[in-house]
């Protein structure tokens, strides 16, 4: 039986990206919110809408039983995760499928895999993709640690497997730091999640984040859709995102790609990935994979072409990818402006309700949101409001037009991070792609 009506297990500008793929398919949706969200657009929306519990994200968009009640309850017969929330829960994605609810989203058992650094990585390695020199697997003992970074060379990085989002690393310069940082590291791990297991790695000083966008049917066949550059964020929150990378040639990518693809088939992998990698002089460091969707999925959408949430939705439903490699192609330039209810010299939070909204138009200019005028942005969620994405042929003319459309653009009620994506889009190393990891936090400390 065909996906006839998906529930879409988020909220705000994804909800509303979910539903429009759904739409243009000619399947129905049904929109899950809290009690802060009732008047929500993602609500208003769509077909169908359940409420499933307090403003609280963990009694309601992560509430399991509360969702899959309101999938019951409203006949729906799949399940969209989004980004974030459920979306890399793989007991959600056993649990939905358990009730016969189709899972738009990758096998449990690679989101698991992925779930876990040090598994992950031992997959990613057999699988042939380049990993950052290290140890092979947890490393438990002080002598183990000491033998593993005399061989890699100092500094060196001690991560959690249980890490994410930058949490539990420490940077070791020298062994005479080795086995108190470790044992740092170890117990920041055991506080946060419960596990106190740790890996090394050699520590990367200025690395650009470079990440791949794949896609697989879940029988062996997977194909990639070029890379993102990733690189400018802050505190481990990226802020604008841009393909092609500024440092890629055509061959680079097509190489690195393949590999990826290749990987993905190999495993048997279903549905949208992104492996994510750490690039320093020319070479390509696995770090990490996501098994989701990603914020920044529009820029890969705007150089290929493909409605990435539609060929999900395929996918899940038992079809071929809808094209080959061959049939890819990469073509001109775009951005992704993350745009956020935030102050933009302190990013402090600045939920409220909007008095005036406008959204920037135009050729080649898109707008993901939920915003509208009058809408108040309650303070329990992401402060992501907007995102602001723009083509160009050209890098060049693809910044001309980003400067104009933020000009455009009217949030009035809240502060926005506008002004700091205008700044940022003034800045010589941004203006030319010179960039590493490191770039907008020491810009950050320099700024007046
Ligand atoms: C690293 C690294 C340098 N060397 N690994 C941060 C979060 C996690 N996803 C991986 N991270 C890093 N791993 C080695 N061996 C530097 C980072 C890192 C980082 C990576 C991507 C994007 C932004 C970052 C900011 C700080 C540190």
């Amino acid at each position: 039986m065909p996906i006839t009506r998906i529930l879409i297990a988020n909220r705000g500008e994804i909800a509303l990206r979910i539903h429009r793929a759904a739409h243009e398919m000619g399947i129905e949706t049904v929109a899950v919110h809290s009690t802060a969200d009732a008047d929500a657009m993602h609500v208003r929306l769509a077909d169908h809408a359940v409420c499933i519990g307090p403003p609280a994200a963990g009694e309601s968009y992560l509430n399991i039983a509360n969702i899959i009640s309101a999938a019951e309850l409203s006949h729906a017969d799949a399940i969209h995760p989004g980004y974030g929330f459920l979306s890399e829960n793989a007991r959600f994605a056993e649990i939905v499928e358990a009730h016969e609810v189709i899972w738009i989203g990758p096998k449990p058992e690679h989101i698991r895999t992925m779930g876990d650094k040090v598994a992950a990585k031992k997959s990613a390695g057999e699988l042939g993709l380049p990993l950052v020199p290290g140890s092979d697997g947890a490393v438990e003992t002080i002598e183990e640690a000491k033998k593993v970074a005399a061989e890699i060379g100092y500094p060196v990085l001690v991560k959690a497997a249980s890490g994410g989002g930058g949490r539990g690393m420490k940077v070791v310069p020298e062994e005479g730091q080795l086995e108190s940082l470790m044992s740092q590291a170890k117990t920041e791990a055991k506080n946060a999640f419960g596990d106190d297991t740790v890996y090394i790695e050699k520590y990367l000083g200025n690395p650009r984040h470079i990440e791949f966008q794949i896609f697989g049917d879940g029988r062996g066949n997977a194909i990639h859709l070029g890379e993102r550059d990733c690189s400018l964020q802050r505190r481990h929150q990226k802020v604008l995102e841009e393909a092609p990378s500024p440092v890629l040639s055509q061959e680079e990518r097509m190489r690195m790609g393949g590999i990826c693809a290749d990987a993905m088939a190999k495993m048997g992998y279903r549905g949208a990935g992104t492996i994510e990698f750490l690039w320093e002089n020319g070479e390509f460091y696995f770090i990490e994979m996501n098994t989701r969707l990603q914020v920044e999925h529009p820029v890969t959408e705007a150089i290929t072409g493909v409605d990435l949430v539609r060929e999900q939705i395929r996918i899940a439903d038992g079809k071929d990818l809808s094209c080959s490699q061959d049939d890819i192609e990469f073509s001109g330039h775009a951005i992704e402006c993350r745009i956020n209810a935030e102050d933009p010299f302190t990013f402090a939070p600045s939920p409220g309700k909007i008095s005036h909204y406008h959204a920037a138009g135009g050729m080649h200019v898109r707008v993901d949101s939920g915003l509208y005028a009058g809408y108040s942005i309650p303070p329990y969620y992401d402060s992501m409001i907007a995102k602001l994405i723009v083509y160009g042929r050209t890098r060049e003319r693809c910044i001309m037009r980003l400067r104009r459309a933020l000009g455009e653009m009217v949030i009035e009620g809240v502060k926005t991070s506008i002004p700091l994506h205008q700044e940022l889009l003034e800045q010589d190393d941004v203006l030319s792609g010179d960039y590493s990891i490191k770039w907008l936090e020491d810009w950050l400390k320099t700024r007046g």
